[in-house]
Parts: structure tokens; C-alpha cells; sequence
């Protein structure tokens, strides 16, 4: 076994498919993969990739094959109920990603008269996350009838199979086409980068890079780069405005003291809005730039 790589599991295609690759790459490392192949490393970064089913990854972790993998917030969540205290104890949650949202919900056909969970006590609810249902009915002590599906859960209602879903929902639509309105939220979930607790200490290290990166891709993604003219007796009025800023960068005109250029990076994403309110305060010349890469 080769331990001085890092070894990550990613959904080889679906919806974190796409975004896992990318979120790679956009750390700089570089992924030589063809089409279908199972298994890539890397040239310039210690890491080897798997890429197989999203099901499948806590085990990858679980078992050591990978020390580390991204998977969704529900199937994690799912493999620790259903094999509670066995291996997938030693696997952990070490960051929460930008990609993958979405939440796991209860919903029921828009004829069905709900007046509060209690109105599930003795009914049929189809789903894929058996696990994490019955965990939650069991909080709320309702007892009912659970039919596993392994796909299509949404049709469940209306083929008289049961009589609400638990299932996965982004943007609603398919609840919608359905005929189903969500009644209760059991979960929120997104893509989660997962680590096995048992690594040596060059895999620790790895891991520790490899984060920093993503980190650094992650507040990327989120601050933008501003830059403005100010009038000198404004400035501080106009520092106000600028959302999730420390510390401005205060630059002199050549031949003006009446005004000072303002650089700064945001923590936030910055609106019409808030640049309208900056040029009513008296800004101008005012820049929103993206940002590619942030090293703390
Ligand atoms: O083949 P493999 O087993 O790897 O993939 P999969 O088919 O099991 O999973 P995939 O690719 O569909 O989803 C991977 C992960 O993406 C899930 O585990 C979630 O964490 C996350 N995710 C985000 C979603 C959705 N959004 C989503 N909308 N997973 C599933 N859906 C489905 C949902 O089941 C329902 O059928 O989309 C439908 C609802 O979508 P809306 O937009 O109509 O509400
Ligand atoms: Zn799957």
C-alpha cells in the first residue's frame, strides 16, 4: 500500500459527479481520466482517484480503500443509521461543500388533509431512506407501515402503493408533477467531503493541503474583489456599505485630494443593489471583480 498518497472516492456520474471533478481541478490538481476508467492519480498533487457509485463511498471510506471521499449529506447519513456501531463508526464529516443541496422530506398527495405529523400515525410512506425515516417517525413517536423503494418513490401516492413519500427534493418540481406537497423537512443535505480516522501521518498532511486548497477555492468562490473612487470626506460612510469587508486598502490619486481609490475584497457576493447604494453615498468608478484563488 502506497502511503505517501491520499486516496479520495467521487461519484463517478450523477449530480456530484460533475462538481467533484471541478472542485478538484480547481485546486490545481490534475486528473488524467478517460472516459469509464474506475481509477485516475494524479501527476501533480499526491492524490488518487476512485471513481465509483455515491452508495458506495462510505464503505470505500469505511474500509480504508480511500481515505477520504465526497458523497451527499443523506447517503452518509443513511449508512451511519443502518449500520450503526459497525465500521462506518471510524468515518467522519470533515466540510461541508457549495454543491449538491437539497433536502429530504415527507410529502403527501395535495388532497391529503395534514394538520401536523401526527396525521402520518399508521400510514404507508414510501422511500429510498429507510434509515433515516424510521429514525425520525421514532423521534416523533408515529408508528407506520415503511415500503423501501429504490427509485421512481415519487409515484408511490398515486399507484395507491402509499400514502406519503420521503424523498429527496431540490427544486420541487418533480413533487409538483406529481400532485405532492411537502409537509415536513427531515433533513438538509449537500455534498460532504468524509475522512476515515485511521490515516498515517503523510496522508494527514496531504489531507491538511489538500484542504487549505479547498478552503481557498470555497472563499474564492464566495468574496469578490471591489475596487472604487471615494470622496475623502465619505470614505468611512462608504466603507460601511461595502458587505464583509476587514480591513479596505486606502490608495492616493495622482493630483486629487479630495479623492482615494478603495480596494478591498468582500466575504459576499455583491448586488446591484449595494453598488447603487455606493454611488448615491458618492463612489464611483466602481469595479466587481471575481476572484480565482485565496491562500490565508
Ligand atoms: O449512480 P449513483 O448511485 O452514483 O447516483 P444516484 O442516482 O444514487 O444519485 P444522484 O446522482 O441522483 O444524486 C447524488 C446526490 O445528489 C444525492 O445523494 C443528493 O445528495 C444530491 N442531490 C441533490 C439530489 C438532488 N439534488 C435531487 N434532486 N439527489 C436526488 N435528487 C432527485 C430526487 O430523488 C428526486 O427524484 O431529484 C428529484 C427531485 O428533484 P427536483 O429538482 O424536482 O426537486
Ligand atoms: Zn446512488
Amino acid at each position: 500500500m502506497n502511503s505517501e498518497r491520499l486516496k479520495i472516492a467521487i461519484q463517478k456520474r450523477g449530480r456530484l459527479a460533475d462538481e467533484s471533478q471541478k472542485l478538484l481541478q480547481n485546486c490545481g490538481i490534475k486528473l488524467t481520466k478517460s472516459k469509464d476508467q474506475l481509477y485516475c492519480t494524479s501527476l501533480n498533487f499526491p492524490l488518487d482517484i476512485y471513481f465509483i457509485r455515491d452508495d458506495d463511498i462510505p464503505s470505500f471510506v469505511a474500509s480504508k480503500v480511500c481515505q477520504i471521499g465526497i458523497v451527499g449529506r443523506n447517503v452518509i447519513k443513511e449508512e451511519q443509521i443502518l449500520k450503526k456501531n459497525q465500521s462506518i463508526k471510524n468515518v467522519s464529516l470533515i466540510s461541508s461543500l457549495e454543491f449538491g443541496k437539497c433536502r429530504l422530506v415527507i410529502a403527501v398527495p395535495h388532497e391529503f388533509k395534514y394538520e401536523g405529523i401526527k396525521s402520518l400515525q399508521g400510514k404507508v410512506i414510501a422511500t429510498s431512506y429507510e434509515g433515516i425515516l424510521k429514525d425520525y417517525l421514532h423521534k416523533n413517536n408515529i408508528i407506520c407501515e415503511i415500503v423501501k423503494m429504490n427509485g421512481a418513490v415519487e409515484i408511490a401516492p398515486r399507484i395507491s402503493m402509499a400514502d406519503a413519500i420521503c424523498d429527496i427534493v431540490s427544486t420541487g418540481t418533480t413533487l409538483a408533477m406529481n400532485g405532492l406537497k411537502e409537509v415536513e423537512t427531515i433533513l438538509n443535505s449537500q455534498a460532504e467531503i468524509i475522512c476515515n480516522d485511521s490515516m498515517n501521518n503523510n496522508q494527514k498532511k496531504i489531507l491538511e493541503r489538500l484542504m487549505l486548497r479547498i478552503r481557498g477555492v470555497q472563499q474564492a468562490d464566495s468574496s469578490k474583489y471591489i475596487m472604487l473612487h471615494s470622496p475623502v470626506k465619505v470614505i468611512d460612510d462608504i466603507i460601511k456599505v461595502i458587505p464583509g469587508v476587514e480591513t479596505p486598502t486606502i490608495l492616493n490619486l495622482k493630483g486629487r485630494n479630495d479623492l482615494v481609490a478603495v480596494h478591498a475584497v468582500c466575504k459576499e457576493g455583491i448586488f446591484w443593489q449595494t453598488m447603487e447604494d455606493l454611488k448615491d453615498r458618492g463612489a464611483s468608478s466602481i469595479l466587481v471583480l471575481p476572484i480565482e484563488k485565496i491562500l490565508k
